[in-house]
């Protein structure tokens, strides 16, 4: 099925203009849920009620299995009413969501543990104290709340399940920990003991840095290679720069609009953008900015279980399209990230300049015809394109299907190698950890990785080193400083890069 839909897809002959569709799809279905109907706008701007229609058909429902959508955030509220029946969730039980916040600044008393949920409460980072914002439970919601007539309801219907993943608090977080997340989302944790009882299929991170950071980016890189799709934010500060992960060329990047299709003026845009999804606009009066409430996205918060509340944001926008990616794996399990880009970028809805633009990437997702898409392929019938038969804009930047498509020209990322400095700001890193990456060649030589660590540690006067493979953190020793470690290291010839254990933060 796989290798067929490939086929069809890296055709030179794709039909675009194809009027009749010979495939005819059930209608639209609109959930009851009482604050679906007087508040969550975004779900009509997505076409989620064309794809909820095919989900809950009697004619496809039998075709559709369940997913795991991973969010790895700040955690979540497990027994929210709206969230509970579709949570990967135990707190006692690892293979049901984990705790990767190391033990400063946890908020919940301790390091790594198998419970997932946000504390909730009052962080102090760096002298001031922040109010927990409920964002994983938030951006949980809109991924997988349930329809069920009662509160919200979330982009997967019935057909996803979030691994909850705590990976930083509202005082942000440390990549060690991120890292271990998207590890442990792909079942390739192996060296902690760690193993979900059922992998992710998406990981959506409405987090993020200003770092170009190589670890970063073969974290999300061993997910892809899983055939698993990575979606991330593009920020909130309305510059002209995506921030990382979502700048990377392996991650779907997504912006925000408002309700009239309008990049919203926090929404980070630039070269490295692909999508858009609805993030509300929050340019109401100080105090109330949400202003007309329902300008804003609605879902569920804490911190009780019924409790729900309106924020808007790239972290938003990020699970909406997070869940229709979802969606698109419950139909067919072996999608790639490559065919699940594919699918949306043809059938995404262009807004701003014809075409893949830098404010709107490729456009606004839409649910419906992404299903209708994918399931036109699967099933050999000819493809009816949105917005009226545009060309397909798969020439943009030269990419072919196995790569991903960006409006940046693509050319795969070059290898880093040596030292990566850390950066001025002392909070933007940990001042007791340092990451490197051994390279292949020498731990094939040493006969493997471990051999080449412990000389690392005995030569360069180090108090350990953790992790499994050719990713080592290092831990120094007292007294030492990790730029100066960092370029001791890079100079080695068995080490391929070097660099500072990064902090990165919810996109708030
Ligand atoms: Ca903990
Ligand atoms: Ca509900
Ligand atoms: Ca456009």
């Amino acid at each position: 099925l796989a290798l067929s839909f490939l086929g069809l897809l890296t055709a030179c002959d794709v039909p675009t203009a194809v009027e009749s569709e010979s495939i005819s799809f059930p209608g639209a279905v609109y959930p009851t849920d009482s604050l679906y109907q007087e508040l969550q706008w975004q779900y009509e701007a997505i076409q989620a009620p064309e794809a909820w229609g095919i989900v809950e058909s009697s004619d496809y429902s039998g075709d559709f299995s369940e997913v795991v959508v991973a969010v790895l955030d700040s955690g979540v509220l497990g027994t929210h009413q709206d969230l509970e029946q579709n949570l990967l969730f135990d707190p006692v039980d690892a293979g049901r969501g984990y705790d990767f916040v190391s033990a400063t600044q946890s908020g919940d008393g301790d390091g790594y543990d198998p419970d997932p949920t946000d504390p909730g409460g009052t962080y102090f980072c760096n002298g001031s104290s922040v109010q927990t914002s409920w964002h994983g439970t938030h951006v949980t919601g809109s991924v997988a709340a349930e329809h069920d007539n009662v509160g919200v309801v979330g982009t997967g219907a019935s057909l996803i399940t979030v691994l909850p993943i705590r990976g930083l608090t509202d005082c942000g977080g440390l990549l060690t920990d991120i890292s271990n997340g998207i590890r442990y989302a792909a079942d390739t944790a192996d060296e902690l003991g760690l193993s979900p009882q059922r992998r992710a299929q998406v990981i959506n991170m409405s987090l993020g840095g200003s770092f170009d950071d190589p670890n970063m980016y073969d974290s999300v890189q061993g997910a892809v290679d899983k055939g698993i799709s990575v979606v991330a934010a593009s920020g909130n500060t309305g510059s002209e720069q995506l921030i990382y992960p979502a700048a990377f060329d392996n991650v779907i990047a997504v912006g925000a609009v408002d309700g009239a299709d309008t990049r919203a003026s926090y929404s980070n845009w630039g070269s490295a953008l692909d999508f858009v999804a609805p993030g509300g606009a929050a340019d109401g009066p100080p105090g109330d900015p949400c202003g007309p409430i329902d300008a804003c996205i609605a879902s569920t918060s804490g911190p009780d279980d019924d409790t729900y509340a309106y924020q808007a944001g790239t972290s938003q926008a990020t699970p909406h399209v997070a869940g229709v990616i979802g969606l698109l794996y419950a139909y067919e399990p072996n999608l790639t990230q490559s065919e699940v880009y594919t699918i949306l970028m043809e059938t995404a809805k262009d807004l701003g300049e014809p075409g893949w633009d830098p404010e709107y990437g490729h456009g606004l997702v839409q649910a419906g015809e992404a299903l209708k898409y994918l399931i036109n392929v699967l099933e050999g019938q000819p493809i009816q394109p949105m917005g009226g038969g545009a060309e397909p804009q798969q020439s943009e930047g030269g990419a072919g299907i196995g790569s991903i498509p960006n409006g940046q020209p693509q050319g795969g990322r070059p290898p880093q190698q040596g030292a990566i400095l850390p950066p001025a700001e002392p909070d933007a890193y940990d001042s007791t950890t340092v990451i490197i990456r051994i390279s292949d060649a020498a731990a094939s030589e040493a006969g493997g990785a471990d051999a080449v660590a412990s000389r690392l540690v005995a030569e360069y006067g180090l108090a350990g080193a953790d992790g499994a493979g050719t990713i080592r953190t290092v831990e120094l020793a007292s007294g030492q400083s990790p730029a100066e470690v960092i370029q001791a290291l890079a100079a080695d010839p068995a080490v391929q890069y070097a660099q500072p254990n990064y902090r990165y933060q919810l996109i708030r």
